[in-house]
């Protein structure tokens, strides 16, 4: 499904609880209306991502268990070559990936440039758990994993490998805005392209207890530096989670939102009163006042307050996001004949 059928089905799908507004240039959608328990994702890949999380949450389950159910859709799904296994590799052909795991209670855990384990959302949440720390980046990541019992194994696929090659005829790293063109809807083989190189799953849920949680996973931006991490591990940045408040995540190019220490920002707008819209315009407008040269590049905040209530913001039209709550988890599905 493209994006422009997944806003349609959206808009159809949201009944009252959910406004999606069009994707003019500055005008992302909105949801509003909070409904507990729900769950929200970035990009339309969020919508396989929620229905796990639903699952979770259905049950009368813990947010926490729910996105990282949800974020293991992403990073098993092979046509997705931003997340997980089957994500595009950096300049040197190696697949490394970010991901970190927030829950009520603000614990934390991450991992930052893991090569070789296929979900790194379940080891953040083992360093969360099982260790005194916060984040475990590279080899360290990569042998904690294998000591916690993930298995070892390649995650650059052919077709990511043939993307590679392709790339390296040019070799230019020229990370730009993600609006209509993604490789995601390609399928396998997807054409590589400086526009569609970066789409990281954040979600964010809100269980039946009230209580908030999120997840945030990337292989981060295609054909990077070997050895950079992007703003997705980095909490505060990619993810920030206050049960009092609300939880913010992001996406887009990482380094402008590491800057502005984005989502933790947006998490203390909403401490101030704005709405989860409000916030995530805020910090949008925050990054391009401090650096007018981002209107080019694209990044993307979701954000779910205390209540429940949704919202968005994002430098470029393209970005989307997906809701999923009691009163809308079927229509969401991609290719439902509501669409
Ligand atoms: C990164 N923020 O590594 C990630 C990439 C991303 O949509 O979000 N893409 O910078």
């Amino acid at each position: 499904m493209d994006r422009r059928r997944f806003l349609q089905g959206a808009t159809i799908a949201s009944g009252v609880a959910l406004t999606v507004k069009g994707f003019a240039k500055g005008e992302p959608p909105t949801a509003s209306g909070g409904t507990v328990p729900r769950v929200c994702s970035t990009w339309d890949f969020g919508v396989a991502a929620n229905q796990a999380a639903w699952k979770v949450l259905a049950g009368g389950g813990r947010a926490l268990d729910a996105v990282e159910q949800g974020a293991r859709v992403p990073e098993a799904d092979l046509r997705n070559h931003s997340v997980g296994r089957a994500g595009y590799p950096d300049r040197d052909g190696k697949v490394t990936l970010d991901a970190s795991i927030m829950d009520e209670h603000g614990n934390c855990g991450a991992v930052a440039a893991m090569e070789h384990i296929a979900h790194p959302i379940s080891v953040a949440r083992r360093v969360m758990e099982r260790t005194p720390h916060v984040l475990l980046v590279g080899d360290g990541a990569t042998q904690f994993a294998i000591e916690q019992g993930f298995p070892r194994e390649e995650l650059l696929t052919p077709d990511s490998d043939k993307a590679w090659h392709e790339w390296l005829k040019t070799a230019r790293y020229k990370p730009s805005a993600n609006s209509e063109v993604r490789t995601y809807n390609a399928g396998p083989g997807g054409t590589p392209g400086d526009a569609s190189n970066h789409d990281t799953i954040g979600m964010l849920a809100i269980d039946a207890r009230g209580n908030l949680s999120g997840a945030c996973t990337t292989s981060g931006m295609a054909w990077k530096i070997h050895g950079r991490v992007g703003d997705s591990p980095i909490i505060g940045a990619g993810l920030y989670v206050d049960n009092e408040i609300g939880g913010a995540t992001s996406t887009g190019v990482g380094e402008e939102v590491i800057r502005n220490v984005g989502s933790f920002l947006v998490v203390e707008l909403m401490r101030q009163g704005r709405s989860p819209e409000d916030a995530c315009r805020e910090a949008v407008e925050r990054i391009l006042r401090r650096k007018p040269d981002a209107k080019d590049l694209q990044v993307g905040f979701l954000a779910m307050d205390k209540k429940g209530n949704v919202g968005a913001w994002a430098i470029q039209s393209g970005f989307s996001y997906a809701v999923c709550d009691a009163k809308k988890q079927d229509t969401l599905i991609p290719g439902k004949s509501t669409y």
